[in-house]
């Protein structure tokens, strides 16, 4: 009897199958997601999803770990050189996991944290109410200046002071403004506190030198390996080697059990992969492209926040054009005409999540499929039209045929 997917369950092979096709006929511009290599496909696909590796390389509680102790300290060894880090744990699960770890390396319940908000570009493990980080300790919150929309680091540096918070969080899901690790690690130093880098959304940058990396100066840095970096799903922690111990005690036993080898497989193959020099051209392509949207967006009158971009991302303010259309609105509309986006709230937001005023754009899954400027020209171009007329099916229509035919022109391997 058959094996294969298909024959054994054709409701998820279908499902998969579809999930395919949308991804080939999608322009892709969810500013956290990429398309693996096949290479990585393949091994995030493979046999070692069979494998229970509780522990570290060399230290594992399980029998039959020779391959899993290889392949982890191929990730491990591959990170640190990409990175520069002292200390490398492979195993975290997703970023919020990486960073729930760092929070019980380093706090007790009750501990004073100082961190971005969410509306502020922030994370939601950066001490949401919602979430362990605002449940377990005391969140206070620093926020982007309301003239720059930039990162309010006279206002961190206050509250470090006054507050003496025992950690402070930087990194964000929704900034597209280059972050000074270097004076947040001085800031922090002088006042106590230790720092957690957060550069889930701009670890590829960061890996090829293309942002300032907080490496040196902080004493942890996490990160997801899917997003910038365009690897297998998954989180990092990196760290200087006085708090490795602490660290992975952490993440294992301390917040999981069994590492996903097969994960961690891919894992390996994304670090080999970010070690090329094709990858720090294709992290230089990622960022021409979203100054070109970014610029392109602005002279269709929208208001992008923080007055522009430094990296792969912007927000788009779309009261500026349209008065009445929701981010919610505005994501649905562009779905009919094949334009991946996710609405995000903006600062000082008068909106619910749920209906926002702003989209959240990103270029690093375009760029994957080789689109360049001219192109991010275009999308830019769909993005006015679909919102000018957001019911009209017409004008909808004749949208999602141009991009069918962009996304013909630059096809995906898989
Ligand atoms: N959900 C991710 C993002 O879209 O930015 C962050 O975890």
């Amino acid at each position: 009897m058959s094996q294969h997917l298909k024959e054994v369950d054709f409701a998820v092979f279908s499902t998969i199958e579809k999930e395919k096709i949308r991804q080939r006929e999608q322009i892709e511009l969810i500013a956290s997601e990429n398309f693996v290599s096949p290479a990585i496909l393949e091994a995030v696909g493979s046999v070692f999803t069979n494998k229970y590796a509780e522990g570290y390389p060399g230290r594992r509680y399980y029998g039959g770990c020779d391959n899993a102790d290889v392949v982890e300290q191929l990730a491990i060894d591959r990170a640190k050189q990409l990175f520069g880090a002292e200390h490398v744990n492979i195993q975290p699960h997703s970023g919020s996991q990486a960073n729930s770890a760092v929070y019980t390396a380093t706090l007790n319940p009750g501990d004073k944290i100082l961190t971005l908000s969410l509306e502020n570009g922030g994370h939601l493990t950066h001490g949401h109410p919602k979430n362990t980080s605002g449940m377990l300790y005391k969140v206070i919150h620093y926020g982007v200046s309301a003239e720059t929309g930039r990162i309010d680091y006279d206002q961190m540096e206050q509250l470090a002071k006054t507050e003496h918070p025992k950690l402070i969080t930087v990194g964000a899901s929704a900034y597209s403004r280059a972050i000074d690790f270097k004076l947040v690690s001085e800031i922090a130093h002088s006042h106590g506190a230790l720092v957690l880098a957060d550069i889930a959304h701009i670890a590829g940058l960061v890996a090829t030198g293309l942002h300032q990396s907080p490496v040196p100066y902080c004493e942890f840095v996490t990160t997801t390996t899917h997003k910038t970096l365009r690897g297998a799903r998954g989180g990092m922690i990196m760290c200087k080697a006085e708090f490795a111990k602490a660290i992975d005690s952490a993440v294992f036993p301390g917040t999981q059990g069994g590492p996903l080898m097969h994960i961690i497989a891919g894992k390996a193959v994304c670090f080999l992969e970010a070690l090329k020099p094709e990858f720090k051209q294709y992290q230089s392509q990622i960022i021409k492209n979203a100054a070109t949207l970014a610029e392109q967006m602005a002279s269709h009158g929208y208001h992008i926040v923080a007055g522009g971009t430094d990296n792969h991302l912007m927000l788009v303010d779309l009261r500026t054009v349209h008065k009445d259309l929701t981010g919610k609105d505005a994501e649905i509309a562009l779905e009919s005409a094949n334009i991946t986006v996710n609405r995000n709230v903006i600062p000082n937001e008068t909106r619910s999540p749920l209906l926002a005023s702003g989209l959240r754009l990103g270029t690093p899954a375009v760029t994957t499929r080789g689109m360049r400027e001219k192109e991010m020209v275009k999308i830019a171009e769909f993005i006015k039209t679909v919102l000018s007329d957001p019911e009209n099916k017409s004008t909808i229509s004749s949208v999602k045929h141009r991009v069918l035919d962009l996304c013909g022109r630059f096809p995906l391997p898989y």
